[in-house]
Parts: structure tokens; C-alpha cells; sequence
């Protein structure tokens, strides 16, 4: 049986037999085509996959850094962990520190995260600090605590993290056997895009993917060329102005000859709807930002050969239920009749 990505792909990962694996069978994720968004495109040339990350045990690709970090956390016998969050890195430390038996405090901007993983955190016993600032501001809080007192960080600043995160381009290139044309990925604090780099590196033996990295565009320090002060985007995950994997991510993309640009939040919506319309996959608007970042290029992908890209959808939907509610239109009332049901079925 499945035992995780630890127990999967250990001799890439730094770990030894004494390393103690704090897992939830993370990773092993599904990587489904997305013939009905190919049609959709009009993009006969291109094979779309979609990386569903959401399917991961807390419901984001957190749960591949965590289980490295936390695992080593465990090793070294720390007896807390710490963390600023918009949201899934928050609920994934505080699912691995529950399962080791390890204190976890999370520093969140108050208001800008989801319900889903605030309710996460919560139940998982993490302490919970909400700060009247924003993501950037609770990290810089967060990385003076670590300097300072006995408590790791298990942002994505800790290497673990980037380790356990690159699996997700080995599951890649173990399914599609080898890596793809394009690598389409949101970014935020710019640790995944930078982990999935360094794993097509270290395992693919031919051509490497042009990393395709997308931010939203009132949150786009990276394209900007500078930090941004006040981020605004309705993709609260990736509400981040001042990236801690600035030059990491920008080495992937130059590394890879691919780019790092804005959607608009509009853009992000428009994904996030036909993913969950043409194929059956409901994602957090963060996570769209990839697909939207793809129908971007898609002018520009129509006039090449055949060519796959693998889109990864970082977060489930159920994360954020309110924005998805307040994105379709809303259900019709009627009495509780058949007549008035069969009426508005409109048979
Ligand atoms: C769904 O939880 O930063 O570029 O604190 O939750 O590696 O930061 C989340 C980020 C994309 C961006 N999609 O990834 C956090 C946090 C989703 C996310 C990103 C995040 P990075």
C-alpha cells in the first residue's frame, strides 16, 4: 500500500533510517487530462494535465514540504513549531505537528484567509494568532521568533520544506514519463515553483519544462520588479507582497527560459469556473491562477507543435466555499411541491 512520499521516493530526500516519518499518505496525487479544457481552448495541439493537489490529506501541496519538515522537526525532538500563513501552510503544520505530538503556533492576517483552513488550523489544536496586518508582516514576525526562541519555522524559508514539495515533479515525470513542454503554477511566496524546479532537475534525465509561473496581478511583486506593499487579490492563498523564494523563483524562470507574469483577479475567476464546469475538478481560486495563466498563452501555444503542459492546481475548493458561492449564480427557492419543482426544471 501507499505509504506516503517519504516512504516513496526516500533515497532522493534527506532522511535516514532514523528519521522518524510523521505522515498522512501525502502526495500521490492525480495527474488528469483535461481533454473537455483542450476542445474548450480550441487547442487540438496541446495535452493538458492537471496536477490536483487538493486531493492531498489537508486538501493543498503543503502536505509534501510538511511532512519533510515536520518529520525533521520531529528528529531533532522540537518541541514547537511556527509558521505565518495565508491559510494552507497553517492547516497542514497543524495536521503533522497534531500527528507528532508537537506544539504548533500559526500567525495569520486577520480576515484574509479562507474558512476552511482557518477551521482547520482550529481543530488540529494549533494556536491560533491573527495579526491586523498581512502575510508579509506575520513573516517577518515569524522569522525573528525562530531567530530568537526554541521554536522552528516551518515556513518554506526551512530547506525541508522545498524538498518534500519538489515529489511533485518526480509524480510528474514517473506518470507521464518524462517532464512536460510547460510547467503552468501559481505563485506566492514562491517556495513551490521553486521546489518543482529543483525536482525536474534532480530527476528528469532529458528535456526540462519552461516553468510558467503566475501571480495575482494586485499581488505581483515578482513581475513588478519590486515589493508590494498593500497585495490585494480575492486568491487570498497567494495575498503575498514580498515573496521569501524571490530569487529562486526568478532562477527557475530564467534557468528554464520561461516566465513569471500576472492574471487578473477576473482571469483567475474565469479559470476557476471552467475547471469546475468542463472537468469536475473544484479548486481554490489560488490554484485557478495556473489554468488562467495557460488560456493566457493559449494564443501563442495554438501555434506550435504538439506540446503538453501540466497545470498545477495547488488547493481544493471546498477551502474556500464562500468565494465559490459568491462566484455562480445562486440557487432557486420554491415551494416544497412537485408541481413548482417539475415547473422549474422545465422538462
Ligand atoms: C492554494 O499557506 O503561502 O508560491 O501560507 O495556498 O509556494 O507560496 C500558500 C500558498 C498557491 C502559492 N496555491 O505557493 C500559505 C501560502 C495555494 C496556496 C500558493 C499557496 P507558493
Amino acid at each position: 500500500m501507499y505509504q506516503g512520499l517519504i516512504d516513496r521516493y526516500r533515497k532522493y530526500l534527506p532522511v535516514t533510517s532514523k528519521t522518524p516519518v510523521i505522515s498522512l499518505y501525502e502526495g500521490n496525487t492525480p495527474l488528469l487530462r483535461a481533454k473537455n479544457l483542450e476542445r474548450y481552448l480550441k487547442l487540438s495541439n496541446l495535452k493538458i494535465y492537471l496536477k490536483c493537489e487538493g486531493f492531498n490529506p489537508t486538501g493543498s501541496f503543503k502536505d509534501r514540504g510538511m511532512t519533510m519538515a515536520i518529520s525533521k522537526a520531529a528528529e531533532a525532538r522540537a518541541e514547537a513549531v511556527i509558521c505565518a500563513s495565508t491559510g494552507n501552510t497553517s492547516a497542514s503544520a497543524a495536521a503533522y505537528s497534531a500527528r507528532a505530538g508537537i506544539k504548533c503556533i500559526v500567525l495569520i492576517p486577520q480576515g484574509s484567509i479562507a474558512l476552511g483552513k482557518l477551521s482547520q488550523a482550529m481543530m488540529h489544536n494549533a494556536r491560533v494568532i491573527a495579526i491586523k496586518g498581512n502575510f508579509d508582516e506575520a513573516l517577518t514576525i515569524v522569522r525573528k521568533i525562530g531567530e530568537k526562541y526554541p521554536v522552528t519555522v516551518v515556513n518554506s524559508i526551512n530547506p525541508y520544506r522545498i524538498e518534500g514539495q519538489k515529489t511533485g515533479s518526480f509524480e510528474v515525470v514517473d506518470f507521464l514519463g518524462k517532464a512536460p513542454d510547460y510547467h503552468f503554477i501559481p505563485v506566492g511566496n514562491a517556495g513551490n515553483i521553486t521546489a518543482y524546479w529543483k525536482g525536474y532537475k534532480e530527476y528528469c534525465r532529458g528535456k526540462l519544462p519552461r516553468m510558467m509561473g503566475f501571480q495575482a496581478s494586485g499581488a505581483s511583486p515578482i513581475v513588478l520588479g519590486r515589493p508590494v506593499k498593500h497585495p490585494k487579490t480575492i486568491a487570498t492563498a497567494i495575498k503575498i507582497g514580498n515573496p521569501a523564494s524571490w530569487k529562486q523563483a526568478q532562477a527557475a524562470r530564467d534557468e528554464s527560459s520561461g516566465v513569471i507574469e500576472a492574471v487578473t483577479d477576473s482571469e483567475i475567476l474565469n479559470a476557476y469556473k471552467l475547471l469546475a464546469a468542463l472537468e469536475g475538478v473544484f479548486v481554490e481560486p489560488a490554484s485557478a491562477a495556473s489554468v488562467a495563466g495557460l488560456i493566457k498563452h493559449s494564443g501563442k501555444l495554438k501555434k506550435q507543435g504538439d506540446k503538453t503542459a501540466v497545470c498545477v492546481l495547488t488547493g481544493h475548493g471546498l477551502k474556500d466555499p464562500d468565494r465559490a458561492i459568491k462566484s455562480i449564480k445562486q440557487p432557486v427557492v420554491v415551494e416544497p411541491t412537485l408541481e413548482k419543482v417539475v415547473k422549474e426544471i422545465k422538462f
